[in-house]
């Protein structure tokens, strides 16, 4: 069953990788645990404070593994923080155009310091492409499949 709680790629079945844009449009729709909804570009994301992460792989059984990569773009934990001042929250669902998405907790990502957890803008100096994935999530040193490196990311439901 598939509803706003059990959304199907939280089961983590196997899965073939989209290659294509599922839409032009890279902007990100935030909905706080109130409900309330926020509209965010990636111009906006380039306003935060920038983070590097080196050394970054995409590692998929399908095609193999590319990288490394550096990413750059804000951490997910400050994009946060500048829009849900005062408001508590326990995990964000990272969901792109095509329905693909993943969870993140607010224990890993308080505990992910040293190679922050990113919603990247950037790679290797230039900006990333839609078709690069704009704006993508960086889970750095994920080795399952490349299932939390989520591409053209477009809501970030927070609970
Ligand atoms: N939006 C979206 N992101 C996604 C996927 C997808 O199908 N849609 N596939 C994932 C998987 S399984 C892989 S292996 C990588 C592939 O990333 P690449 O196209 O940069 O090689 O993207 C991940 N992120
Ligand atoms: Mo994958």
């Amino acid at each position: 069953m598939t509803d706003e709680k059990t959304p199907a790629w939280l089961h983590g079945h196997a899965h073939e990788p989209n290659p294509e844009p599922p839409t032009a449009d890279p902007s990100i729709i935030l909905r706080r645990p109130d409900g309330s909804e926020v509209f965010i570009t990636p111009e906006d994301l380039q306003r935060l404070p920038q983070c590097e992460v080196a050394d970054c792989y995409i590692v998929s059984t399908g095609h193999g593994t590319s990288g490394p990569f550096c990413f750059t773009g804000p951490r997910l934990s400050d994009v946060l923080q500048a829009h849900l001042v005062g408001q508590g929250w326990s995990y964000v669902d990272v969901v792109s155009a095509d329905g693909f998405g993943n969870r993140v907790t607010a224990d890993e990502l308080r505990a992910s310091t040293r190679r922050p957890i990113l919603l990247a803008i950037a790679r290797d100096g230039q900006p990333l492409q839609r078709a690069q994935g704009l704006v993508r999530l960086i889970v750095p040193d994920e080795r399952d499949d490349a299932l939390r490196q989520v591409k053209w990311v477009a809501r970030l439901d927070v609970h």
